[in-house]
């Protein structure tokens, strides 16, 4: 019999696309690594809600009110079962909570940039969620189990959420003139900030060779962003929309759309916390979590409550059994 390490199990499962589950052994930069991932993606999805969450009392009709709530609520569904793949590996959701309530974990850059019109719901539906599904169709073969398994749903809801924002920006680019020109305005504005959410270009991406090697990641940020590109640009067609871009360019040898140079340092900025809603973000977080308080006591009084009765239902079981 050959006796192998626990290194080149977990290697070979590796290498045959088996997922590694809560109880296997793992290297603990993979751990650290995945808790790293999946918490940010959690606290994305969290405070991803309230740029939409700001429209949902302004929406035009009932028809969008009802689907807008619908998929806040659904992005609240994400962020639980992401904190709970995250649970798997070792960390509490008390400490997420607290790393996100700090300031100390980041979230998605997308989500510092304020909604000022109905047509940022359009845009932040057809880019933010597009630019959201190119990046976690291929997490659905990550290569840990809970976290693979819970983006499947994601992926189902999130493409719903896609939709919904396409077919906004439809209609207003059918329209008036001035709905119209909302749709193009808030276009410009999300354009590139959705580009910035794939992560820094490969080069100054430090997690991204670890990430490719443990198939935590099945394509690099640059690979992702080009296939947004490609994609979106076509969509834009259809709006007959311009995107934002005087260098985008159809380049025949590379099948692919050359684009613009994106603004790293403004990416930079907002990840450190100096984006135009960041603080603001933060602090309705924190205001939500504070007035909240009560829900979790009642509902952990109601546990102990059912628990105690279970308790004492038991006790008399047995007292009547041994009788
Ligand atoms: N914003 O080495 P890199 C959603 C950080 S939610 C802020 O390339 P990695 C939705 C990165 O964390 C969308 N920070 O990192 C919800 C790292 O810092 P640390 C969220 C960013 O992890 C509601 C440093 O930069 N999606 O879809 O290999 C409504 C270097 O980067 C960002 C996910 O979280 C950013 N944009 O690659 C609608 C998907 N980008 O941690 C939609 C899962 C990078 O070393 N996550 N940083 O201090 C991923 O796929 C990867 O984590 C990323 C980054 C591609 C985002």
């Amino acid at each position: 019999m050959t006796v192998i390490s626990f290194q080149e199990h977990f290697d070979e499962k590796i290498d045959k696309d088996q997922t590694i589950e809560p109880k296997d052994w793992m290297p603990e930069d993979y751990r650290k690594t995945l808790i790293r991932q999946i918490s940010q993606h959690a606290h994305s999805e969290i405070v991803g809600m309230l740029p939409e969450g700001n429209w949902i009392s302004r929406a035009p009709t009932l028809r969008r009110k009802a689907v807008l709530l619908a998929k806040v609520q659904d992005e609240a569904g994400h962020g639980l079962y992401l904190y709970s793949a995250a649970e798997t590996l070792g960390i509490s959701r008390d400490e997420m909570y607290a790393q996100l309530h700090s300031g100390k974990a980041k979230y998605s850059s997308i989500f510092n940039y304020p909604t000022i019109t109905w047509a940022d719901m359009g845009a932040v539906g057809w880019l933010v969620d597009g630019a959201a599904i190119m990046n976690q169709v291929p997490l659905c073969r990550t290569s840990y189990g809970p976290y693979a398994r819970a983006m499947v749903r994601v992926c189902k809801e999130e493409s719903f959420h896609q939709r919904q924002g396409f077919e906004i920006m439809l209609n207003l680019s059918k329209g008036t003139e001035v709905q119209r020109k909302m749709a193009q305005d808030a276009f410009n504005r999300w354009w590139w900030p959705s580009l910035m959410m794939f992560g820094p270009p490969d080069a100054e991406s430090p997690n991204t060779e670890n990430s490719v090697r443990w198939r935590i990641k099945r394509f690099t940020n640059d690979e992702l962003r080009q296939k947004f590109v490609d994609v979106t640009v076509e969509q834009a067609k259809i709006l007959g929309l311009t995107v934002p871009d005087k260098d985008l360019k159809w380049n025949e040898e590379r099948g692919h759309y050359d684009f613009g140079v994106i603004d790293w340092a403004e990416f930079k900025n907002v990840v450190k916390g100096n984006g135009p809603c960041n603080r603001q973000r933060l602090e309705t977080r924190k205001k939500a979590w504070e007035e909240g308080q009560w829900v979790r006591d009642a509902a952990m009084a109601h546990a102990e409550k059912r628990k105690a009765r279970k308790a004492s239902a038991a006790s008399t079981l047995a007292e009547a059994n041994a009788a």
